[in-house]
Formats: C-alpha cells, structure tokens, sequence
C-alpha cells in the first residue's frame, strides 16, 4: 500500500515539474502506459516552434546551377561560367509568394552540387566566379532585401552533401583532416565582418567550412528564421562526420529564432509528393534526449499515437513540414515538358497541410530568366485568391457559443474534462458551409485531441458533418455543403483535457472539377473528376455524380489546349499513343487542365529477355500498372522488350516504384535494335534524388529512331543498388 502511495507521489511530483511545459519530456523506467499518455500531453512547443507553426504556408526557392543546366542533382563539375543570370527578378518572387499568402522564402543558398550563390569568402565555386554580374551578384543579398520589402521572413537551406568539396582535388569534403580546436569565423584579409562574435569549436575541414559559411548566411543577410538541413546525399567520402551540435551552437548563438529543419525542430514530412497523414501527431517518441543528438533519422509512418508512444524514452516536440514542388522536379527546367500543378491539386495540398497540422513548404524555382514562370505564377495567384476568399471570412461572426473559441485572442482558450468535451455555437441566421477550422491552444496546452466530430443541426437534428483524429495547430475539416443555424463540436477522446482556442466557419465556392485521364492496355481513353485522396465523408452523397452536374469535358488529342469548340467528351475513345489534354467547363467558368501524355500501346508487346535470377516478373515492367515492378535482383541489370513490329520512337518514360527503394535507375543507357542482334545506343540518361522523388521521368531523343527491339540498361542504381527496377516503361511515339 506504502509502495503504491510513494510511487503516486512520485509520479504526481515528476508531472507537477512539466506543468509549465517543456518541448522534451524524459520517460522514467517506472512509468505507466497512463503516465507516458499524460506526459505526452504536457509537452508544448518552443516559442520558435509556435512562431513557425503560424508560419502555415511557405516558399521553397530551388536556384542554381541546375536551373541552367536542367538537372535534378548536379555533380560537382559544373563550370560557374554555366550560372549565366542576366535579369534576376527576386522582388517578382517575393510579390508572387506574398499574394499567394505565403509567410517566408527558404532557399538554396548551397545546393548538393557545392555552388554557392551568396559571395561567401570561403570557396571560389559559386556567384563569385560566374557572369552573373561579372561576379559581384549576390543572390541571397537580392532576396533578402525582396523579403524586406515585401514583409516575408528568410530562410536559408545548405546542403551538407557537397559534390564540388568531394570531386575537387582541394576539396574539404572527406578529407581527413583531424579534429582540432578552430576560430569561427576563419578571418579572411580584407574581407572583415560587422558581426564581431567569435566561436571555438572542435572540427575538422569540412565542419570548419560549413560553420563559417553559417557565420556569413546567419550576420549578414538579415533575420534568419529556419535554417534547412537537407538529409539527402548523392554521394560521400572519407566517412566524413558532420559536427552538428557544433552548427547549432552557432546557429542558436547567432540566430535565437531561427528553426532548424531536419534535426530536433522541425522534421520532414516524409515524402516529396505533397503526401499528407491523416493523424499528423507533433509529439514523437526518441531513444535518445534529441538535444544531445548529433544524427537525426528520417521518420516514417506512425509517429506519434498511443501504440507509439509506449517505446519512447524521450517525447519531443517536433512538428512536420510538408515539402514538395509546384513542378515535376525541384529545378526548373523548362516550360513545355515540365509539368506545373494546377490551382486545384495546390489549393487542395494546401488545406490538406496547413488543414493537417503541418506548415507547407511549397516550392518555385525560378526559370533561367532568374523570374518565376508565367503558369506558376498564375497558378500562385490564383490559390492566393482561394485561400483569401474561403478562410479570411470567418461565418460564424455574430454566434454566440464559448467566446473564448469564438474570439481571435490566440491566448483564450476553452479546456474540457478528461478526454473529452462538447461545444454548441448557435448562428443569428442560417448560413451555408462547407469547411469548418479547428486549432488547438497547442502554445499552452500542447496537443491533446485524439478524435472529433463536427455535427450541424438539420431538420430539427443532428446531423453528423464530419468526424476525425488529430486536431493540433489546425485542422480543416472539408464536407459537402450544408445548411444550418447550429453547429456542435465533439471531442470525442483526448490525452489528458482537449483544448480549443479557435474554431471559424467557412464556404469554398466549388470550381469545375480537376481531371484525370486514363488509357486502357487496349487503348481506350477515360476522362473521370479526379478525386482527392484526403478521405472525404460522403454520407450517402454521389461525389462523381454531383461533379459532373452541369459540367461539360472537353478536350483534344492534337496538343492543342481544349476551349468551348473542342469535342465533348461522353465516352471513352480509342487513342494509340499520344497527348491528351482536358478541361471542364461549367456555364461561365472553367476548370484547371489535365494533360496525360501516352506512349504506344503495350498490349502485345512481350519481354524478350531479363534476367531469369529476376525477383519479380519481367512483365511487370510493361503490364501498364505503376503498381506493379520488376527488380533484376543478382542478375544483370537489363531488360529488352521485343514490340513485336518496327515502330517510329521519339523518347521514353520511364517510372520508377513508389514505395520500393532498390534499383532505381539513376544513370542508364537505352539501346534499340531492329533484328534483336545489332544494337545502337540511342541515350544515355542520368536521373537525380529518385528516392526521395519517386517520379516518372521522361527523356526526349533529339532524332528519332525506328526500331522493333529496346534495351535498357543500368549504369548507376540509386543509392549505390546495383540492380535495376522499373515499375513501368513507356515509349513516345
Ligand atoms: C531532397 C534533395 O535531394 C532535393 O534535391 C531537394 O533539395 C529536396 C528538397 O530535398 O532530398
């Protein structure tokens, strides 16, 4: 009895001692299941992590050498004399972010490829030596005064891989120097700094070069405000180690509120399509106290329910961010064969992030021109618009219910009993919604909600709009349009009491329907609304029933874009290969277009050889299913496709798996044949960052070239695989 009563008062006592909340919580070895659920609500963001939070919607800006030689990853040899900026335009950037309702510009001061675009005194490889304003442009200086102007916070991404300090013969990268103590900044004659703090740390080359170049990034470009570690590496040396709890030293010293992206402030998302989790928790567990951690693993999957908690040895605040590109690529390449997404798919990502409870880091490269596309600006402009006129007008104004969720006071909150808590707001007049917003009083009282319900009385009931898991900083409930003059919220369970400090009502005008465009194997082309994958609650509803209402499809097999004298489409057509292109018109307004291109049919094209030790059936890789794949396993990474006639080619596409990560086929050579025993090499290809961008990749031959037999090769495998995998292969005609 004695026992259990001193381990309670213990337990109550380590509790009481988080009460004010900390963004790290230790679990003891005496912990139970319950203390470890309760500990887990009382951990709160740091103030920086709470001002990022708000940040809700961001710009990535990917700028470099790739952008001109339009590549996804460089290589290290890229002459600076290829950075050919003439009209760099960063306040069209900054404008364009700004009216898309974007809050801060990270960007790739130093990308994998080592090119630097800020006047760094410690390498030659970069703006320095380039034409770019006979090499006294800055790039970085330009944006940073754009985002004063347009009152946008900065954020900076710096590459720890580095190919240039790994291939140069004086690189720094993995050369093994020892440790020994250094002075940071390294004082360069005639280059003095205005920021006089000065660190001693324990590196080695490399380490010093980054720490200085983060001294020159965080003193002289203005507030800094996240700073972007990128997990990815194309390749390494020397088994160089990166002394990251030297960097953050620095960078907290230098830079108090900064976040650090992809250590213990802010964590990636996990992908780099835009994917959302339905339960994006910002407490996750770690073996380890994360402030003492020098190496920080990607997180996949479950993160952050129950299940998971119970193998924590630490909870730590580490909220998502959810980063991916308006492009095919994170570089520009350019306008016609990279595809940019429309209103609709970024709108929808939007509230699916934000809506989500993660910041949206949605990315812009700039073109060669140094300005952001036409298209993606239309694109920006137009989700701006959306996002303004759906949640900047809150239609709950004059209900009555809690003040507390019905004020903008972000500090007043309603707090319920354990688990759970119900809220009824009654309305004036009746109005009309179809989003609902709910946030959480995350900043004091952490993240607590584990399931909610969103009722609208109708026909003198209840009538249940929507029901969900996680809440957290934000999230966007979305359901068909409803009627009503009273709203309930439920919480149905919760760590420890749920709070709310905001919930607002909102109305999306419906648009045309975004399409998608499919082919059979036997060549019939279908045109269906695309759906969204965010889980929609129907409630007895015909979504594709009620898109198509009024809608007309119209479209064209000749590339032009389709317009109100295009065909009508009503049932699917026969199309041996090419681009379809479609769009929905309603009476006077018109959706966003669908674009798929088609390679020629593959119905009775077979496998003419691959390798036999194969893991998994050489069909696979033409059956028309991305779902499906072919792995070379031990044998020899190749596969020749007999086309059963001689056929007129033009390119290929080729995709890669979504989920399996051996193989990809990084570098690659394509071979055709018309006899299947002489064989001519048509293109050799060099894909970059496949695993982390699992995309289809489509190369365009400059001749065409006739032929019955095509082999493909495998060069180099992503992350060093030596065996080749190919979910699906498609030739252009
Ligand atoms: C990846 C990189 O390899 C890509 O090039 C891009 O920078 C993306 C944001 O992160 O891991």
């Amino acid at each position: 009895m004695n026992k259990i009563f001193s381990s309670l008062v213990c337990v109550l006592l380590s509790l009481a001692s988080y009460a004010q909340g900390t963004e790290t919580i230790k679990i003891e070895s005496d912990d139970s299941y319950n203390d470890i659920i309760k500990k887990a609500a009382l951990v709160l963001p740091t103030s920086n992590q709470f001002e990022y939070k708000k940040l809700e919607f961001t710009c990535f800006v990917h700028f470099g050498v790739n952008t001109f030689t339009r590549k996804e990853w460089g290589n290290g040899f890229e002459d600076p004399q290829v950075f050919n900026l003439q009209n760099l335009d960063t306040d069209q950037w900054c404008r364009t972010a700004k009216e898309a309702g974007m809050k801060l510009v990270m960007f790739t001061a130093k990308h994998h490829d080592g090119f630097v675009l800020w006047q760094s005194r410690y390498t030659k490889h970069g703006v320095m030596s380039s034409p770019f304003k006979g090499g006294k442009g800055d790039v970085l200086k330009e944006l940073a005064a754009s985002c004063k102007k347009y009152g946008l916070k900065l954020g900076v991404y710096l590459s720890p891989a580095d190919l240039f300090q790994i291939e140069s013969k004086e690189g720094l990268y993995g050369n093994l120097s020892p440790y020994t103590e250094r002075v940071i900044p390294r004082p360069v004659s005639g280059r003095p700094f205005v920021n006089k703090t000065t660190f001693k740390f324990k590196a080695d080359d490399y380490n010093e070069y980054v720490l200085n170049q983060l001294f020159e990034l965080l003193t002289e470009y203005g507030a800094i405000h996240e700073v972007w570690f990128d997990g990815a590496h194309p390749k390494r040396k020397g088994g160089q180690k990166y002394n990251y709890l030297a960097w953050k030293k620095l960078i907290k010293t230098l830079a108090p509120n900064t976040v650090i992206f992809g250590k213990e402030d802010v964590r990636w998302c996990g992908n780099e399509s835009g994917a959302t989790r339905a339960s994006e928790w910002d407490v996750v567990t770690f073996d380890q106290d994360p402030k003492t951690m020098n190496l920080f693993p990607d997180m996949h999957g479950d993160l952050g329910s129950r299940e998971k908690l119970k193998e924590a040895n630490y909870l730590h605040y580490l909220p998502a961010e959810t980063d991916t590109s308006i492009r095919e690529g994170w570089f520009y390449r350019d306008d016609n064969d990279q595809k940019v997404r429309s209103a609709d798919a970024v709108f929808d990502m939007y509230e699916r992030a934000v809506g989500g409870n993660s910041t949206l880091l949605l990315n812009i490269p700039p073109n060669r021109e140094g300005k952001f596309s036409a298209e993606d600006v239309r694109v920006l402009k137009e989700v701006g618009k959306r996002i303004r006129e759906t949640y900047h007008t809150d239609l709950l104004q004059g209900a009555t219910g809690e003040k507390a969720l019905l004020d903008t006071d972000e500090n007043t909150y309603v707090l319920g009993d354990n688990g759970k808590g119900t809220y009824v707001i009654t309305l004036p007049k009746a109005i009309t919604l179809n989003r609902f917003v709910l946030q959480e009083a995350i900043q004091s009282q952490g993240q607590r909600i584990e399931k909610h319900a969103l009722d609208a009385w109708v026909n003198n009931k209840w009538q249940q709009l929507n029901v969900g898991t996680v809440v957290g900083y934000k999230k966007i409930l979305r359901f068909s349009d409803v009627t009503t003059n009273k709203l309930r919220i439920r919480i149905e369970e919760a760590r420890y009491k749920p709070s709310l400090s905001k919930v607002s009502a909102h109305y999306y005008t419906p648009r045309p329907p975004q399409l998608s465009i499919n082919r059979s194997m036997d060549g019939q082309v279908t045109i269906v609304p695309k759906k969204s994958d965010f889980g929609w609650k129907l409630h007895g509803i015909d979504f594709q029933k009620n898109l198509f209402k009024n809608i007309e499809v119209r479209y064209t097999t000749d590339g032009s874009t389709p317009n109100q004298k295009s065909p009508v489409y009503t049932d699917p057509f026969f199309l041996s290969s090419g681009v379809v292109i479609a769009r929905s018109f309603d009476m006077d307004q018109q959706g966003s277009l669908a674009s798929t291109e088609f390679g020629i049919l593959k119905k009775n094209w077979s496998i003419k050889s691959a390798e036999e030790t194969a893991k998994m059936k050489p069909e696979n890789a033409i059956d028309g299913d991305i779902n499906t794949y072919w792995n070379s396993g031990s044998g020899a990474p190749n596969i020749t496709i007999d086309l059963k006639k001689n056929k007129t080619i033009r390119g290929f596409i080729y995709t890669p798996p979504l989920e399996y990560k051996e193989g990809l086929i990084e570098k690659g050579l394509l071979k055709v044949s018309k006899n299947g025993k002489s064989w001519k090499t048509v293109q050799t290809f060099d894909f970059g960052n496949l695993i982390n961008d699992p995309t289809a990749r489509t190369v365009r031959f400059t001749k065409k070239v006739k032929a019955r037999y095509v082999q493909l090769i495998l060069i180099r495998g992503a992350g060093g695989s030596s065996s080749a995998t190919i979910a699906e292969i498609d030739l252009l005609e």
